[in-house]
């Protein structure tokens, strides 16, 4: 869930993700759209627009993020995981960007960008964050959480995050269109969380924080954070 303006009135809007709704399909997922001003409780039966995943077991909206402006028109877009989504490989899961605006209701098969996977198994999208402008290009980046493996394929937890630089559009890979950042061997699941922090060292440019919550650096299973300055990997 996030809160951002996706339609530019001012006001914020509540994105909220179910992913294992079965409207399309069984577990397919979806996001629910509603437009601010909430001022009272309603079902989500009536939102203003929901976005269904495309297939059976996609699990759409794992993850959900607004507020980054990745295709640079003002408007807040949204950035939304299907981690189980197995388009070319099994579970190797995937994440949307959906640009802000007034949306209608439909499958995720009409966003405007979709970044799939690289492995089987690989569950990509099962975290993903808008970032902010990396570059200062006038277009706002994101991260995506690929939950288990190394590049080389699924091996249980390594776990990495790929961080795309906007704008982003069709259908492409997501360790082609954006730069790995991989955990270590003790760091797993190192995609399991990723998050914007800010500008934490002051350099003008937005860091990450990613979360291995089965990190074995403190003991077994202790978890970690990890902080990328990412002004400093250029
Ligand atoms: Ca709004
Ligand atoms: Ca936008
Ligand atoms: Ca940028
Ligand atoms: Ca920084």
């Amino acid at each position: 869930m996030d809160v951002a303006d996706l339609n530019g009135d001012g006001v914020d809007d509540l994105l909220l993700g179910a992913y294992q709704c079965p409207r399309a399909a069984t577990h397919a997922g979806a996001v629910f759209l509603v437009y601010g001003p909430i001022t009272s409780s309603m079902y989500l039966a009536d939102a203003d627009a929901v976005l269904e995943g495309e297939v059976e077991m996609d699990h759409a909206g794992s993850s959900v993020d607004v507020g980054s402006d990745i295709d640079g028109d003002g408007l807040a877009d949204a950035v939304i995981g299907a981690y189980y989504a197995s388009d070319e490989l099994d579970y190797a899961g995937a994440a949307y960007v959906v640009s802000g605006g007034e949306w209608t209701s439909g499958s995720l098969s009409g966003a405007t960008a979709k970044l799939l996977g690289p492995f089987a198994s690989a569950r990509a999208g099962f975290s993903v964050a808008g970032l902010g402008d990396l570059h200062g290009d006038g277009y706002d980046d994101l991260a995506v959480g690929v939950l288990s493996g190394t590049s080389d394929g699924f091996d249980g937890g390594w776990g990495m995050s790929v961080v795309v630089p906007g704008p982003v559009a069709g259908t492409s890979y997501l360790v082609e269109a954006g730069e790995v950042l991989l955990g270590s061997k003790e760091a797993g699941s190192q995609g399991h969380t990723v998050s914007s922090a800010g500008d934490v060292d002051a350099d003008g440019v937005p860091d990450l924080a990613t979360a291995s919550y089965q990190n074995d650096t403190g003991g077994t299973n202790a978890g970690a954070t990890y902080l990328f300055l990412m002004g400093q990997l250029d």
